[in-house]
Protein backbone atom coordinates (compact mmCIF):
# COMPACT_ATOMS: atom_id res chain seq x y z
CA UNK A 1 0.00 0.00 0.00
CA UNK A 2 1.31 3.11 -0.90
CA UNK A 3 2.14 5.34 1.99
CA UNK A 4 -0.41 8.43 1.04
CA UNK A 5 -3.27 5.59 0.93
CA UNK A 6 -5.44 6.47 3.60
CA UNK A 7 -6.36 4.15 6.37
CA UNK A 8 -8.65 3.50 9.02
CA UNK A 9 -5.92 4.16 11.37
CA UNK A 10 -5.77 7.76 10.07
CA UNK A 11 -9.01 8.39 11.97
CA UNK A 12 -10.18 10.65 8.90
CA UNK A 13 -14.03 10.87 9.33
CA UNK A 14 -17.13 12.99 6.82
CA UNK A 15 -20.02 14.18 7.88
CA UNK A 16 -23.77 12.87 6.07
CA UNK A 17 -24.08 16.60 5.46
CA UNK A 18 -20.63 17.50 3.83
CA UNK A 19 -20.32 14.70 1.23
CA UNK A 20 -23.56 14.40 1.09
CA UNK A 21 -23.83 18.28 0.12
CA UNK A 22 -26.16 19.06 -2.79
CA UNK A 23 -24.85 22.18 -3.49
CA UNK A 24 -27.40 24.56 -2.57
CA UNK A 25 -26.23 28.03 -1.21
CA UNK A 26 -28.48 31.32 -0.44
CA UNK A 27 -28.61 32.66 -4.46
CA UNK A 28 -28.84 28.96 -5.65
CA UNK A 29 -30.67 25.43 -6.17
CA UNK A 30 -28.91 22.49 -5.48
CA UNK A 31 -26.63 21.35 -8.29
CA UNK A 32 -26.13 17.71 -7.17
CA UNK A 33 -28.84 15.32 -6.35
CA UNK A 34 -29.98 14.71 -2.23
CA UNK A 35 -28.35 11.08 -1.18
CA UNK A 36 -29.98 8.94 1.49
CA UNK A 37 -27.71 8.44 4.50
CA UNK A 38 -27.32 5.14 3.65
CA UNK A 39 -26.41 6.17 -0.18
CA UNK A 40 -23.42 8.47 1.41
CA UNK A 41 -22.33 5.84 3.37
CA UNK A 42 -21.86 3.95 0.36
CA UNK A 43 -20.14 6.59 -1.46
CA UNK A 44 -17.70 7.15 1.31
CA UNK A 45 -17.09 3.14 1.11
CA UNK A 46 -16.32 3.71 -2.77
CA UNK A 47 -13.67 6.69 -1.91
CA UNK A 48 -11.80 4.34 0.45
CA UNK A 49 -9.62 4.47 3.60
CA UNK A 50 -12.38 6.67 5.67
CA UNK A 51 -13.20 5.61 9.02
CA UNK A 52 -16.17 7.32 9.96
CA UNK A 53 -19.67 9.04 9.42
CA UNK A 54 -20.94 11.51 11.50
CA UNK A 55 -24.35 13.31 11.46
CA UNK A 56 -26.95 15.64 12.67
CA UNK A 57 -30.12 14.03 13.88
CA UNK A 58 -31.93 15.44 11.58
CA UNK A 59 -29.07 14.65 8.07
CA UNK A 60 -30.40 10.67 9.16
CA UNK A 61 -33.75 11.43 10.13
CA UNK A 62 -35.77 14.32 8.71
CA UNK A 63 -37.40 16.17 11.65
CA UNK A 64 -41.15 15.17 10.39
CA UNK A 65 -39.99 11.54 9.93
CA UNK A 66 -43.13 9.10 11.08
CA UNK A 67 -41.78 5.97 12.68
CA UNK A 68 -42.16 3.70 9.44
CA UNK A 69 -39.67 6.24 7.49
CA UNK A 70 -37.20 6.56 10.71
CA UNK A 71 -37.49 2.69 11.25
CA UNK A 72 -36.65 1.77 7.61
CA UNK A 73 -34.27 4.96 7.34
CA UNK A 74 -32.13 3.82 10.25
CA UNK A 75 -32.30 0.02 8.88
CA UNK A 76 -30.81 1.53 5.22
CA UNK A 77 -28.12 3.24 7.29
CA UNK A 78 -27.14 0.36 9.35
CA UNK A 79 -26.73 -2.08 6.28
CA UNK A 80 -24.69 0.49 4.90
CA UNK A 81 -22.64 1.00 7.70
CA UNK A 82 -21.85 -2.97 7.81
CA UNK A 83 -21.29 -3.56 4.57
CA UNK A 84 -18.84 -0.49 4.37
CA UNK A 85 -17.07 -0.59 7.69
CA UNK A 86 -17.78 2.72 8.54
CA UNK A 87 -18.72 3.40 12.25
CA UNK A 88 -20.21 7.05 13.71
CA UNK A 89 -17.70 8.34 15.86
CA UNK A 90 -20.01 11.59 16.41
CA UNK A 91 -23.31 12.87 16.63
CA UNK A 92 -24.81 16.10 16.34
CA UNK A 93 -28.20 18.16 17.06
CA UNK A 94 -29.69 20.32 14.36
CA UNK A 95 -30.74 23.35 16.16
CA UNK A 96 -30.39 25.85 13.21
CA UNK A 97 -31.98 24.74 10.32
CA UNK A 98 -35.86 25.15 11.53
CA UNK A 99 -37.50 28.18 11.70
CA UNK A 100 -38.50 27.88 15.26
CA UNK A 101 -34.80 27.99 15.97
CA UNK A 102 -34.57 31.53 14.19
CA UNK A 103 -33.57 33.49 17.33
CA UNK A 104 -31.75 31.01 19.25
CA UNK A 105 -31.94 27.84 20.80
CA UNK A 106 -30.45 27.10 23.98
CA UNK A 107 -30.18 31.31 24.12
CA UNK A 108 -33.65 31.79 22.91
CA UNK A 109 -35.51 34.79 24.61
CA UNK A 110 -38.60 31.86 24.35
CA UNK A 111 -38.71 29.45 27.40
CA UNK A 112 -40.23 27.22 24.79
CA UNK A 113 -37.76 27.25 22.34
CA UNK A 114 -35.33 26.62 25.19
CA UNK A 115 -36.86 23.25 26.37
CA UNK A 116 -37.27 22.01 23.01
CA UNK A 117 -33.61 22.26 21.92
CA UNK A 118 -32.94 20.81 25.09
CA UNK A 119 -35.86 18.05 24.51
CA UNK A 120 -34.41 17.64 20.56
CA UNK A 121 -30.83 17.22 22.03
CA UNK A 122 -31.74 14.67 24.30
CA UNK A 123 -32.89 12.52 21.44
CA UNK A 124 -30.24 13.07 18.96
CA UNK A 125 -28.04 12.03 22.62
CA UNK A 126 -30.27 8.86 22.33
CA UNK A 127 -29.81 8.53 18.80
CA UNK A 128 -26.22 8.61 18.92
CA UNK A 129 -25.73 6.37 21.22
CA UNK A 130 -27.27 3.29 19.65
CA UNK A 131 -24.82 4.10 17.18
CA UNK A 132 -21.81 4.33 19.60
CA UNK A 133 -21.08 7.68 19.20
CA UNK A 134 -18.49 9.33 21.65
CA UNK A 135 -17.78 12.94 20.93
CA UNK A 136 -20.90 14.74 20.55
CA UNK A 137 -20.22 18.10 18.99
CA UNK A 138 -22.24 21.76 19.79
CA UNK A 139 -22.37 24.12 17.20
CA UNK A 140 -24.94 26.98 18.27
CA UNK A 141 -25.15 28.30 14.80
CA UNK A 142 -28.52 29.89 15.62
CA UNK A 143 -27.10 31.00 19.14
CA UNK A 144 -26.64 34.94 18.73
CA UNK A 145 -28.04 38.12 17.46
CA UNK A 146 -28.27 40.89 14.80
CA UNK A 147 -29.66 43.64 17.48
CA UNK A 148 -28.45 43.73 20.53
CA UNK A 149 -31.24 45.47 21.87
CA UNK A 150 -32.95 41.99 21.52
CA UNK A 151 -30.81 39.95 24.39
CA UNK A 152 -28.78 40.55 27.09
CA UNK A 153 -25.83 38.54 26.49
CA UNK A 154 -24.92 37.61 29.78
CA UNK A 155 -28.13 35.87 30.62
CA UNK A 156 -27.83 34.32 27.27
CA UNK A 157 -24.63 32.73 28.40
CA UNK A 158 -26.40 31.57 31.34
CA UNK A 159 -29.37 30.02 29.40
CA UNK A 160 -26.22 27.85 27.28
CA UNK A 161 -24.46 27.21 30.35
CA UNK A 162 -27.90 26.08 32.14
CA UNK A 163 -28.79 24.12 28.67
CA UNK A 164 -24.85 22.17 28.61
CA UNK A 165 -25.44 21.68 32.26
CA UNK A 166 -28.54 19.73 31.90
CA UNK A 167 -27.69 18.05 29.11
CA UNK A 168 -24.14 16.89 30.67
CA UNK A 169 -26.20 15.42 33.67
CA UNK A 170 -28.54 13.89 31.07
CA UNK A 171 -25.61 11.75 29.75
CA UNK A 172 -23.85 10.65 32.36
CA UNK A 173 -27.63 9.60 34.00
CA UNK A 174 -27.73 7.81 30.58
CA UNK A 175 -24.30 5.91 31.35
CA UNK A 176 -23.19 7.31 27.94
CA UNK A 177 -20.02 7.64 26.31
CA UNK A 178 -20.20 11.64 25.15
CA UNK A 179 -17.48 14.05 25.46
CA UNK A 180 -19.06 17.22 24.18
CA UNK A 181 -17.03 19.48 21.75
CA UNK A 182 -18.22 23.35 21.36
CA UNK A 183 -17.47 24.42 17.77
CA UNK A 184 -17.24 28.07 17.55
CA UNK A 185 -17.96 30.35 14.84
CA UNK A 186 -18.37 34.09 14.93
CA UNK A 187 -20.78 35.13 12.30
CA UNK A 188 -23.39 33.06 10.03
CA UNK A 189 -25.86 32.38 9.71
CA UNK A 190 -26.61 34.92 12.58
CA UNK A 191 -25.09 38.64 12.73
CA UNK A 192 -22.85 37.78 15.92
CA UNK A 193 -22.61 34.34 17.18
CA UNK A 194 -22.25 33.55 20.93
CA UNK A 195 -18.85 31.66 21.95
CA UNK A 196 -17.48 33.67 18.79
CA UNK A 197 -13.90 31.45 18.71
CA UNK A 198 -12.26 28.44 20.47
CA UNK A 199 -10.59 30.86 23.05
CA UNK A 200 -14.38 32.24 24.37
CA UNK A 201 -15.32 28.18 24.29
CA UNK A 202 -11.86 27.28 26.83
CA UNK A 203 -13.01 30.18 28.93
CA UNK A 204 -17.02 29.08 28.76
CA UNK A 205 -16.06 25.47 29.99
CA UNK A 206 -14.36 26.07 33.12
CA UNK A 207 -18.46 27.57 34.17
CA UNK A 208 -19.90 24.52 33.51
CA UNK A 209 -21.22 21.79 35.88
CA UNK A 210 -18.96 19.17 34.38
CA UNK A 211 -15.84 20.99 32.98
CA UNK A 212 -14.17 17.30 32.36
CA UNK A 213 -16.59 16.33 30.23
CA UNK A 214 -16.56 19.16 27.27
CA UNK A 215 -14.10 20.60 25.30
CA UNK A 216 -13.78 21.59 21.45
CA UNK A 217 -14.14 20.84 18.20
CA UNK A 218 -12.12 23.76 16.31
CA UNK A 219 -12.70 24.63 12.69
CA UNK A 220 -9.96 26.00 10.28
CA UNK A 221 -12.36 28.00 8.50
CA UNK A 222 -14.23 29.37 11.26
CA UNK A 223 -11.23 30.94 13.14
CA UNK A 224 -9.73 32.27 10.05
CA UNK A 225 -13.04 34.14 9.43
CA UNK A 226 -12.28 36.20 13.00
CA UNK A 227 -9.01 36.49 10.97
CA UNK A 228 -7.02 34.56 13.89
CA UNK A 229 -4.04 32.06 13.33
CA UNK A 230 -6.29 27.95 13.46
CA UNK A 231 -2.88 26.67 14.69
CA UNK A 232 -2.56 28.95 17.89
CA UNK A 233 -5.89 28.08 18.67
CA UNK A 234 -5.59 24.74 18.10
CA UNK A 235 -2.42 24.63 19.94
CA UNK A 236 -4.28 26.19 22.92
CA UNK A 237 -6.73 23.76 23.15
CA UNK A 238 -4.31 20.77 22.58
CA UNK A 239 -2.25 22.37 25.63
CA UNK A 240 -5.45 22.72 28.39
CA UNK A 241 -6.85 19.06 27.23
CA UNK A 242 -9.47 19.88 25.17
CA UNK A 243 -8.52 18.91 21.88
CA UNK A 244 -11.42 16.70 21.93
CA UNK A 245 -12.66 16.50 17.90
CA UNK A 246 -11.32 19.03 14.37
CA UNK A 247 -12.76 20.48 11.92
CA UNK A 248 -10.59 20.36 9.43
CA UNK A 249 -11.31 22.63 5.89
CA UNK A 250 -10.07 25.95 4.59
CA UNK A 251 -10.93 29.36 4.57
CA UNK A 252 -9.99 32.36 2.18
CA UNK A 253 -8.89 35.22 5.03
CA UNK A 254 -12.10 37.89 4.67
CA UNK A 255 -14.33 36.13 2.83
CA UNK A 256 -17.97 34.27 3.48
CA UNK A 257 -18.07 30.56 5.07
CA UNK A 258 -16.44 28.65 2.31
CA UNK A 259 -16.03 25.37 3.92
CA UNK A 260 -13.16 24.35 1.43
CA UNK A 261 -11.40 21.02 1.01
CA UNK A 262 -8.42 21.02 3.59
CA UNK A 263 -4.89 22.54 2.27
CA UNK A 264 -6.55 24.11 -0.62
CA UNK A 265 -6.55 27.74 0.35
CA UNK A 266 -3.81 28.24 2.87
CA UNK A 267 -0.86 25.86 2.53
CA UNK A 268 1.19 27.02 5.12
CA UNK A 269 -1.16 27.21 7.80
CA UNK A 270 -2.42 23.60 6.81
CA UNK A 271 1.32 22.49 6.73
CA UNK A 272 1.93 23.82 10.62
CA UNK A 273 -1.30 22.44 11.63
CA UNK A 274 -0.79 18.83 10.68
CA UNK A 275 2.82 19.50 12.53
CA UNK A 276 1.22 20.57 15.30
CA UNK A 277 -1.24 17.32 15.70
CA UNK A 278 0.97 15.13 14.39
CA UNK A 279 4.21 16.58 16.98
CA UNK A 280 1.57 16.25 19.81
CA UNK A 281 0.32 13.06 18.87
CA UNK A 282 -3.46 14.15 18.90
CA UNK A 283 -5.64 10.87 18.31
CA UNK A 284 -9.11 11.95 17.92
CA UNK A 285 -10.92 11.90 14.62
CA UNK A 286 -10.24 14.13 11.86
CA UNK A 287 -13.35 15.30 10.93
CA UNK A 288 -13.41 16.95 7.50
CA UNK A 289 -16.08 19.73 7.51
CA UNK A 290 -16.38 21.05 3.90
CA UNK A 291 -18.25 20.13 0.95
CA UNK A 292 -17.47 20.27 -2.67
CA UNK A 293 -17.49 22.88 -5.10
CA UNK A 294 -21.16 23.77 -6.44
CA UNK A 295 -19.58 22.54 -10.01
CA UNK A 296 -19.05 18.98 -8.97
CA UNK A 297 -20.74 15.56 -9.47
CA UNK A 298 -20.90 12.39 -8.33
CA UNK A 299 -17.12 11.69 -9.63
CA UNK A 300 -16.18 15.27 -8.22
CA UNK A 301 -17.88 15.26 -4.69
CA UNK A 302 -15.63 11.81 -4.63
CA UNK A 303 -12.61 13.10 -5.85
CA UNK A 304 -12.95 16.34 -3.33
CA UNK A 305 -13.35 13.32 -0.20
CA UNK A 306 -10.16 11.53 -1.71
CA UNK A 307 -8.30 14.85 -2.12
CA UNK A 308 -8.90 16.03 1.39
CA UNK A 309 -7.31 13.18 3.03
CA UNK A 310 -4.65 12.92 0.34
CA UNK A 311 -3.66 16.37 1.34
CA UNK A 312 -3.56 15.62 5.17
CA UNK A 313 -1.41 12.68 4.24
CA UNK A 314 1.13 14.58 1.93
CA UNK A 315 1.33 16.83 5.04
CA UNK A 316 2.52 14.43 6.96
CA UNK A 317 5.22 13.36 4.89
CA UNK A 318 5.99 17.11 4.57
CA UNK A 319 6.30 17.77 8.47
CA UNK A 320 8.81 14.50 8.58
CA UNK A 321 10.58 15.94 5.42
CA UNK A 322 11.09 19.19 7.26
CA UNK A 323 11.68 18.31 10.50
CA UNK A 324 14.65 16.11 9.02
CA UNK A 325 16.00 18.56 7.03
CA UNK A 326 19.67 19.73 7.70
CA UNK A 327 18.81 23.46 7.25
CA UNK A 328 16.12 23.65 9.07
CA UNK A 329 17.56 21.20 11.90
CA UNK A 330 20.39 23.90 11.47
CA UNK A 331 18.29 27.23 11.28
CA UNK A 332 16.44 25.67 14.65
CA UNK A 333 19.50 24.98 16.89
CA UNK A 334 20.93 29.00 15.75
CA UNK A 335 17.60 30.34 17.51
CA UNK A 336 19.64 31.89 20.77
CA UNK A 337 18.25 30.12 23.92
CA UNK A 338 20.17 32.29 26.68
CA UNK A 339 21.27 31.06 30.06
CA UNK A 340 18.70 28.14 30.83
CA UNK A 341 19.71 28.64 34.85
CA UNK A 342 17.57 31.42 34.84
CA UNK A 343 14.21 29.14 34.50
CA UNK A 344 15.09 27.57 37.63
CA UNK A 345 14.08 30.72 38.89
CA UNK A 346 10.73 31.37 37.58
CA UNK A 347 9.68 27.77 37.38
CA UNK A 348 8.06 28.85 41.03
CA UNK A 349 7.98 31.75 43.01
CA UNK A 350 9.86 32.18 46.07
CA UNK A 351 11.30 35.16 48.52
CA UNK A 352 14.74 33.68 47.23
CA UNK A 353 14.26 33.06 43.35
CA UNK A 354 12.51 37.10 43.29
CA UNK A 355 15.51 38.05 45.20
CA UNK A 356 18.59 36.09 42.50
CA UNK A 357 16.27 37.61 39.95
CA UNK A 358 16.31 41.51 41.06
CA UNK A 359 20.14 40.60 41.58
CA UNK A 360 20.84 39.90 37.92
CA UNK A 361 22.26 42.72 35.34
CA UNK A 362 20.84 41.68 31.93
CA UNK A 363 22.51 43.40 28.85
CA UNK A 364 20.12 44.49 26.74
CA UNK A 365 21.23 45.31 23.53
CA UNK A 366 24.14 42.26 23.41
CA UNK A 367 20.59 39.85 23.82
CA UNK A 368 18.68 42.10 21.52
CA UNK A 369 21.68 41.67 18.95
CA UNK A 370 21.97 37.85 18.98
CA UNK A 371 20.52 37.17 15.38
CA UNK A 372 17.62 35.44 14.28
CA UNK A 373 17.14 33.85 10.68
CA UNK A 374 14.02 33.72 10.78
CA UNK A 375 13.76 35.13 6.65
CA UNK A 376 15.97 31.88 6.27
CA UNK A 377 13.83 29.71 7.99
CA UNK A 378 10.20 30.37 6.55
CA UNK A 379 11.87 30.44 3.05
CA UNK A 380 13.59 27.09 3.36
CA UNK A 381 9.65 26.19 4.76
CA UNK A 382 8.40 26.87 2.09
CA UNK A 383 10.75 25.31 -0.51
CA UNK A 384 9.85 22.08 1.24
CA UNK A 385 6.62 22.85 0.89
CA UNK A 386 7.20 23.75 -2.89
CA UNK A 387 8.78 20.64 -3.17
CA UNK A 388 12.65 21.84 -3.56
CA UNK A 389 14.49 18.94 -1.22
CA UNK A 390 18.11 20.28 -1.97
C1 LIG B 1 -22.73 23.26 9.88
C2 LIG B 1 -21.58 24.09 10.35
C3 LIG B 1 -20.45 23.26 10.78
C4 LIG B 1 -20.74 22.46 12.01
C5 LIG B 1 -21.78 21.46 11.82
C6 LIG B 1 -22.14 20.86 13.15
S1 LIG B 1 -23.12 21.96 10.90
O1 LIG B 1 -22.46 22.73 8.63
O2 LIG B 1 -21.18 24.98 9.31
O3 LIG B 1 -19.27 23.96 10.93
O4 LIG B 1 -19.58 21.74 12.35
O5 LIG B 1 -23.37 21.24 13.61
MN1 LIG C 1 -18.05 25.72 8.76
MN1 LIG D 1 -17.76 22.51 11.61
Amino acid sequence: MHDLTPTANDRFTFGLWTVGNPGRDPFGDPTRPALAPAEVALLLGEVGGVYGVNFHDNDLIPIDAGDAEAAAIMRDFRTALAQTGLCVPMVTTNLFSDPVFRDGAFTSNDADVRAYAVQKTMRAMDLGAEFGAEIFVMWGGREGAEVDASKDPVEALNRYRRAINFLCAYSKNNEYAYRIALEAKPNEPRGHIFLPTTGHCLAFIHTLDHPEMVGVNPEVAHEHMAGLNFHHAVAQALGAGKLFHIDLNDQEFGRYDQDLRFGSANLKHAFFLVRLLETHAYSGMKHFDSHAFRTADRDDVVAFARGSMRTYKVLQKKVARWSADPEIRRLLASIPTGDSRHDQLLVSYSADHADRLAELVFDRSTIAARPLFYEALDQRTMEILMGIDS
